[in-house]
C-alpha cells in the first residue's frame, strides 16, 4: 500500500502557490493509483506498461511546460518539476517515459519545428495519442555527441538518412523519433523520422538490471528516405539538442528528489517497526544518523530545485545552473536509496520494498543526460573558462 505523503521539513510548501500544490496532488494520486500497485511486476518482468502513455496524456503529465496553443501544458517550470519528482517517486523508468516526450520530442517541435510540423505531432503527443523518442547518442559517441556519425545527404526531393543511435528511452515503440544527424556540411540537424519509414528499425535493447519498466533501444537508419517537411527548421548545430537537454536535465533534478523521499519514506517506517535488540531499529544513533542525513540532502535538493525553477521561469537558468542541481540531486539520491537499502537489512533488497528497485533505475539516472562527471566538468567550464572534456 502505498502510504506515503510527502517531505517538507523546511515548510517549502510556502514557497508553492496553491495551483503548484494542486498539481502536485493530482499528480501523486495518479501514481498511487496507476503505478505504485503495479511497478514491482513490471520492473520484476522487464514489462514497459504501454497503456500509461494515454494515461499519462490524460493527467497532463506530457509537456507541461509547453505552450498551451498545440496541447502542451502551458504551465511553469516548477509545475513541471513537481510532476516529474512525484512520477519518479513512483518509478524513475515512468519519468523516463514522460520527460523524453514532454523535453526531448514535444520540446524541440514547438521550439524549432514548422507549423505543420507543431500541428501535426504536439496534440497527438500531448494526449498520449502518439510516443516519441530523442535519438542523440550512438554507440561510439555518448558523452560527445558532437563526434556523431549519422548523417543526411540531400536528394533533391528528400533527404537520405543513414546511421545508428543506441541507448535510445521509448524508441521501441515510439511513433516518432527526433533524429539529431549531420547535413554533408557536418552540421548537425533535427529530423522527424516516423514509425514505418523503410529502412528505419527500432530493435528493443534486453537484459537492462536499471530501468526496467522503461523501454530502451536502437534506432537504425538503413537508406530511409525522410519528406524534407520533417527537418525542424528553426535550429541546427549541436546547441539544439543541447537546449532540449536543459529542460529535461532539469526535471531529472526533480525526479531525482522523488525518488529519494520514496526511499527515505520507506527507510523512515521501516526503522520505526523493525525490532532487533528488543528495540525499534529506529532507536539506534546508527540508524538515526542515516535517516537525517537523509532529510537533510532531501531539503537542500528541494531548495536547489525550487531556486532554479525560479530562474527557470524568469528565462536565467544558465547550463552550468542545471547541471549542478542534476549532478547533485541524482548523486545525493543514489546515495539515499543506499542507505535505505541498509536500513532495510536483507528486506531491502526484495521486490517488497521499492529501494533496489529506485537504487538501480538511479544507476542509469547518474548517466543519461550527461554523465555525472561531464556535469562536474561543465562546472568546472563555468568556473575557469577551461572546456576540460578534450
Ligand atoms: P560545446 O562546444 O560546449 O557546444 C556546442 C555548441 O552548442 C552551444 N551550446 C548551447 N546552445 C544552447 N543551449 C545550450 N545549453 C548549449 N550548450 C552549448 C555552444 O555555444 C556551441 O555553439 P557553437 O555555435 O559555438 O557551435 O560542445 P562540446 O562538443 O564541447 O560538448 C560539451 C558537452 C560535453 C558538455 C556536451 O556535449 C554534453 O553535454 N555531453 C553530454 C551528452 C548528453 O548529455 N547526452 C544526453 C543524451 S539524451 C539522454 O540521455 C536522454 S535520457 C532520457 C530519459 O530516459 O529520461
Ligand atoms: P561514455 O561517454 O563512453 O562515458 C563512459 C565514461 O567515461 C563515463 O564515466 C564518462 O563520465 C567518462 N567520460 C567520457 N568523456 C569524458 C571526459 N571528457 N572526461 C572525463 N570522463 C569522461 N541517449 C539518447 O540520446 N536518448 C535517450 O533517450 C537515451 N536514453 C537512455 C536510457 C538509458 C537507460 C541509458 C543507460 C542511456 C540513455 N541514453 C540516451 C544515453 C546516455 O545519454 C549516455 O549513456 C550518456 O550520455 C553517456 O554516454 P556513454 O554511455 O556512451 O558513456
Amino acid at each position: 500500500q502505498d502510504l506515503f505523503e510527502g517531505v517538507d521539513f523546511y515548510q517549502i510548501d510556502d514557497l508553492l502557490t496553491e495551483e503548484h500544490k494542486l498539481i502536485r496532488s493530482s499528480i501523486r494520486n495518479f501514481v498511487k493509483k496507476e503505478i505504485s500497485p503495479y511497478i514491482e511486476d513490471w520492473a520484476q518482468n522487464a514489462h514497459f506498461p504501454y497503456e500509461i502513455v494515454k494515461k499519462f496524456g490524460d493527467v497532463g503529465a506530457f509537456g507541461p511546460q509547453i505552450p498551451a496553443e498545440y496541447g502542451g501544458g502551458g504551465l511553469d517550470y516548477i509545475s513541471y518539476g513537481l510532476i516529474m519528482q512525484e512520477i519518479e517517486r513512483g518509478d524513475s523508468g515512468m519519468r523516463s517515459t514522460a520527460s523524453v516526450q514532454g523535453s526531448l520530442v514535444m520540446f524541440p517541435i514547438s521550439k524549432f519545428g514548422s507549423e505543420e510540423q507543431k500541428k501535426k505531432f504536439l496534440p497527438k503527443l500531448a494526449s498520449g495519442e502518439m510516443l516519441g523518442c530523442f535519438g542523440l547518442t550512438e554507440p561510439d559517441h555518448g558523452s560527445n555527441p558532437s563526434g556523431m556519425k549519422t548523417n543526411f545527404k540531400d536528394m533533391g526531393d528528400h533527404y537520405l538518412l543513414n546511421g545508428a543511435k543506441m541507448w535510445i528511452s521509448n524508441s521501441p515503440k515510439a511513433d516518432v523519433a527526433v533524429v539529431w544527424a549531420k547535413n554533408e556540411e557536418g552540421r548537425i540537424h533535427g529530423l522527424l523520422v516516423e514509425r514505418g519509414m523503410a529502412g528505419f528499425s527500432a530493435p528493443e535493447t534486453h537484459n537492462k538490471w536499471s530501468l526496467r519498466a522503461s523501454c530502451t533501444g536502437e534506432l537504425v537508419f538503413d537508406n530511409v528516405k525522410v519528406p524534407k517537411e520533417n527537418l525542424l527548421p528553426g535550429k541546427s548545430g549541436l546547441g539544439a539538442p543541447l537546449m532540449c537537454l536543459d529542460s529535461a536535465r532539469f526535471g531529472i533534478a526533480w525526479g531525482a528528489v522523488g525518488a529519494a523521499m520514496d526511499c527515505y519514506d520507506s527507510a523512515r517506517r521501516y526503522a520505526m517497526e523493525r525490532i532487533q535488540f528488543d528495540k525499534p531499529i529506529a532507536s539506534f544513533q546508527l540508524i538515526q544518523k542515516k535517516l537525517s542525513e537523509m532529510l537533510t540532502e532531501i531539503t537542500k535538493a528541494q531548495l536547489l530545485n525550487w531556486k532554479l525553477g525560479k530562474l527557470m521561469n524568469e528565462g536565467k537558468a544558465t547550463t552550468a545552473h542545471i547541471s549542478l542541481a542534476k549532478r547533485n540531486n541524482v548523486a545525493m539520491a543514489l546515495e539515499i536509496a543506499r542507505e535505505a537499502r541498509q536500513i532495510h537489512g536483507g528486506m531491502g533488497i526484495t521486490g517488497d520494498y521499492p529501494i533496489m528497485r529506485h537504487m538501480m533505475n538511479l544507476e542509469s539516472v547518474v548517466t543519461y543526460e550527461g554523465t555525472h562527471d561531464i556535469h562536474l566538468l561543465i562546472l568546472g567550464h563555468e568556473i575557469t573558462g577551461i572546456a576540460a572534456f578534450k
